[in-house]
């Protein structure tokens, strides 16, 4: 399954680093890319190991918000 949704609070271009590395690190993530420019999230995950909550609560525990 693949989710797009909107990082906010993002200030340069290694907060969406940081975020883009978490999502990579958690299980059943399969890509990720986020865009400083735009604060675009775009994830691919397999849904039968994570949930979209829990992808969000990723970013959010770093400390960004998600739209
Ligand atoms: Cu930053």
């Amino acid at each position: 399954m693949k989710i797009q949704f909107k990082i906010t609070n993002m200030t340069c271009t290694s907060c969406a680093l940081v975020n883009e590395k978490s999502l990579l690190k958690a299980k059943g993530v399969t890509s990720a890319k986020v865009d400083f420019k735009s604060g675009l999230a775009e994830v691919e995950f397999d849904e039968t190991t994570i949930s979209q909550k829990h992808i969000k609560e990723l970013i959010t525990n770093n400390g960004y918000g998600v739209i």
